[in-house]
């Protein structure tokens, strides 16, 4: 680790042959600039680019300690094949052809036996390469890509919520669409923000900087935190609606109702561009404040200042996040949350809610969005696991449906897995035990990743090295800005990028004019990747701008005016009409397409599966209302645990514990805690904070031990503390959203023995 004591580091990184690069960090899919400090081909230090628009200079403890992340001794360098039984941790080198060829002959030989739908590609929050799973399983005539998550909790049900009824994707103003930034004439300052489910200080979520709320608040934005957790945030906001748990949907439309009591609503928008109001308005009507008090735990007359604030504000946003996704119900309480900032008139305009945008026409290849689904026939699309079942996972998205594919698996349906960015059974996947003896049927699974893991060591036949941000190129078409990664170091080993990997896969499917018969792949598709270097994929993603992509390298983040009100324009339809591109033409706050489909058009109010009122029999047990998962800025999901000052920042696993409910049950600061419910416990260590009320904890996720023994059965001990082996794969109606920070447990500290 670097000695920051003396000023030595600071000579180090400024001394002669250390050039300075401009790259981009994609350790999150936030993208930051980066000044990339390289010496001998080595990343020795990274700091913030100040002329980078979003993260002007700053970058988050991860990003800082990218040198330790590249360049450090745990990484995988070589391609490798299981040596000895799966799970005893033998590997034995092997060379990329070999590697590479036996993928390919193992997925062919599965794919011309069993059909290409039997291969399953899993990712899970992907970086650049996120259409680039979906498309390898495309060329290995696959309709199945997805990640390990129950009910795609991960900001699929909201935005297919918004697909659906909006007819686009929604994002809130802070200014992010225009260069200039707060100096834009045409944006103005929100003047009030509901920061909804979202810790975004911490986890600058979706292309989303956290301190663009604190520089709005500066500016005089007022905040509504919604949120069962004092975060900072919460803490210095406005005001703070403490609610519980999974109670989002009823405390949306407690707001709605009282914005429509008192006409605080845009009649003008409302009457003109949107369709069902008035049905809206009498679901929102059927409860009274008293119970969604009751429902919530927020006294009403909160929810009363809160609905009064929000409304009376021109423009106002709403940052949302994870918890919206991460309940049974995500569908509906996206829907809900969104009829608020559509009835107070906020869609489309400066510092409202806005459409996201493709920049200069490039679409978001990190969004899984780009040039696939027509490599494979309709047939097989058609096999895509969820398909029939689950009519939203069609409608614009291309994942199947998790919860089923794990049913397939453990039927022995899934014969050959692909993981690219994933870490599974360590941090996505919920009864953790149900995915691990899944994950060991197939006949032959490959992953490709930077570290070894708990998932590759327990099932993978084959791993493949991958490079970091700072040794490959990539380009990354925000949804407001388009721009290059130009990497620029030399990777240990033999690592290849993600892109080239796959592209060197699929020259062997793509030259296989038997294989491409047999799966009856469409007219002219037969390529699916033709390009010849990695290179060419980029230029051909950034094409449509007109830059190559070395022109966008040199140029940094390209910007296209954001052009505000499309629905007037008729930029929002295919045919070229006012209004949204939806059935209706209008926002649908009845959803004509959710009828169609059986579900019920309208936000309804559904307690998660398991909780105080559902199932009061548990709760007695588990008297403990269990959050999981809220971000840290130590770590990534499941990721840099060996990263020395990352993980000298949070050593262990910890759960957040009131004073109280510590004192009640003998814990103290720091102490080992089992957190324990009907599936299943595990264990961390107490921290002891008012942040939780005396009626939750909060459980961190995603822990594994990379210093530990990696064989079966401890695997890098991933069950001692993994909290999703108490969470259940039980997705909402419409296949979206799944209880993952709303469930019950009980906690007790751990006896000498256990430790
Ligand atoms: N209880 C609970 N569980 C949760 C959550 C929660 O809130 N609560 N959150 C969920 C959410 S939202 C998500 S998105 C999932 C995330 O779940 P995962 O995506 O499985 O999480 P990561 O730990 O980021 O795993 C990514 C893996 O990819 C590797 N990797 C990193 N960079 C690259 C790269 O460029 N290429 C390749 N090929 N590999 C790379 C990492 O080393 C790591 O092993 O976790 C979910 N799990
Ligand atoms: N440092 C870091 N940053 C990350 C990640 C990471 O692992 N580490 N993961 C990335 C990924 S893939 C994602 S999806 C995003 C997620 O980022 P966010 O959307 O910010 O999600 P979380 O931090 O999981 O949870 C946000 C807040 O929701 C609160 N909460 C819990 N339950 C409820 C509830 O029922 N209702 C409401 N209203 N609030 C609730 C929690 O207390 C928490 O403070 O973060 C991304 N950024
Ligand atoms: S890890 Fe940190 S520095 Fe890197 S892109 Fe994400 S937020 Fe930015
Ligand atoms: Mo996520």
């Amino acid at each position: 680790m670097r000695d920051y004591s003396s000023t030595k580091w600071l000579d180090e990184i400024h001394a002669e042959g250390v050039e300075v690069k401009k790259s981009c960090c994609y350790f999150c899919h936030q993208n930051c600039g980066v000044l990339a400090y390289v010496k001998d081909g080595k990343l020795i230090y990274a700091e913030g680019d100040p002329d980078h628009p979003t993260n002007a200079g700053g970058l988050c403890t991860r990003g800082n300690q990218a040198y330790t992340f590249v360049d450090n001794p745990s990484r995988i360098n070589y391609p490798m094949k299981r040596a000895g039984e799966k799970g005893e941790n033998k590997w034995e080198r092997i060379s990329w052809d070999e590697a590479l060829e036996t993928c390919y002959k193992e997925f062919r030989r599965i794919a011309m036996t069993y059909g290409g739908d039997s291969i399953h590609c899993l990712r899970g929050t992907a970086r650049d390469n996120q259409w680039q799973v979906g498309r390898m399983a495309n060329t290995m005539g696959s309709p199945n890509e997805y990640g390990f998550l129950s009910g795609t909790a991960c900001y699929l049900p909201r935005l297919s919520l918004m697909i659906m009824t909006y007819g686009g994707m929604l994002i809130a103003d802070f200014a992010q669409f225009s260069a200039l930034r707060y100096d834009d004439p045409e944006w103005v300052c929100p003047e009030c923000t509901i920061v909804w489910g979202c810790n975004p200080t911490i986890s600058n979520p979706d292309f989303f900087m956290g301190h663009w709320v604190t520089d709005a608040m500066k500016l005089g934005c007022k905040l509504i935190s919604v949120e069962p957790r004092v975060t900072w945030l919460a803490a210095h906001a406005d005001i703070h609606l403490q609610l519980r748990p999974g109670t989002d949907t009823a405390l949306a439309l407690g707001m709605i109702k009282v914005i429509v009591d008192e006409d605080l609503y845009d009649h003008d928008f409302v009457d003109r561009w949107t369709y069902g109001f008035d049905e809206l308005a009498a679901r929102a009507q059927e409860l009274s404040l008293d119970e969604v008090e009751k429902m919530t735990w927020v006294p009403k007359q909160k929810i009363i200042d809160a609905a009064r604030m929000f409304a009376n504000a021109h423009p106002a946003n709403v940052v949302w996040g994870l918890a919206v996704d991460m309940q049974s119900q995500g569908t509906p309480c996206a829907a809900a949350i969104a009829a608020l900032w559509t009835i107070t008139g906020n869609l489309d305009v400066p510092g409202g809610m806005c459409y996201t945008a493709a920049p200069m026409g490039v679409d978001q290849p990190s969004a899984g969005a780009w040039g696939i689904y027509d490599l494979i026939d309709e047939e097989t699309q058609k096999k895509r696991v969820g398909w029939k079942e689950y009519p939203m996972y069609r409608y614009g998205l291309t994942q199947a449906m998790p919860d089923m594919c794990l049913e397939v698996c453990e039927e022995g349906g899934v014969k050959g897995v692909w993981i690219q960015t994933s870490n599974g059974i360590a941090c996505m996947s919920c009864e953790t035990e149900r995915w691990y003896e899944a994950m060991k049927k197939p006949e032959f699974i490959a992953a490709c990743d930077v570290f070894m893991t708990p998932t590759i060591q327990s099932c993978a036949d084959i791993v493949l090295p991958v490079q970091t941000w700072a040794e490959k190129h990539s380009v990354r078409a925000h949804y407001y800005f388009l721009s290059a990664i130009t990497g620029g170091c030399a990777a240990e080993g033999e690592a290849l990028s993600d892109c080239e990997i796959n592209r060197r896969l699929a020259q062997y499917f793509d030259n296989d004019d038997e294989f491409n018969k047999a799966i009856n792949r469409p007219e002219g598709k037969q390529h699916t990747w033709p390009w010849k270097t990695e290179d060419e994929v980029y230029d051909e993603i950034v094409k449509p701008s007109g830059f190559t992509f070395h022109e966008l390298m040199e140029q940094g983040p390209v910007y296209q005016k954001y052009v505000y009100k499309k629905y007037e324009k008729g930029l929002m339809r295919p045919d070229g009409q006012p209004g949204f591109n939806t059935p209706t033409g209008r926002i649908e706050f009845y959803s004509t397409l959710f009828q169609a489909y059986g579900y019920d058009p309208l936000p309804y109010i559904e307690e998660p599966g398991i909780g105080p009122v559902s199932t009061p029999d548990l709760y007695e047990e588990y008297p403990l209302i269990m959050i999981t998962g809220a971000r840290t800025t130590s770590f990534f999901h499941s990721e840099h645990r060996q990263i020395p000052y990352l993980r000298q920042l949070t050593p262990d696993p910890w759960v957040q514990i009131n004073p109280k409910t510590a004192a009640e049950h003998n814990i103290s600061e720091g102490d080992w805690v089992w957190i324990e419910n009907h599936r299943g416990r595990c264990r961390q260590r107490a921290r002891v904070t008012y942040e939780v009320s005396e009626k939750e904890i909060a459980a961190q996720h995603g822990w594994w031990f990379p210093e530990q023994d990696g064989a079966e059965p401890n695997l890098y001990g991933f069950r001692q503390s993994n909290i999703n082996q108490l969470l259940a794969n039980k997705p909402g109606r419409t296949g979206f959203g799944a209880d993952l920070k709303c469930t019950l447990c009980k906690i007790y500290r751990c006896s000498e023995e256990d430790l």
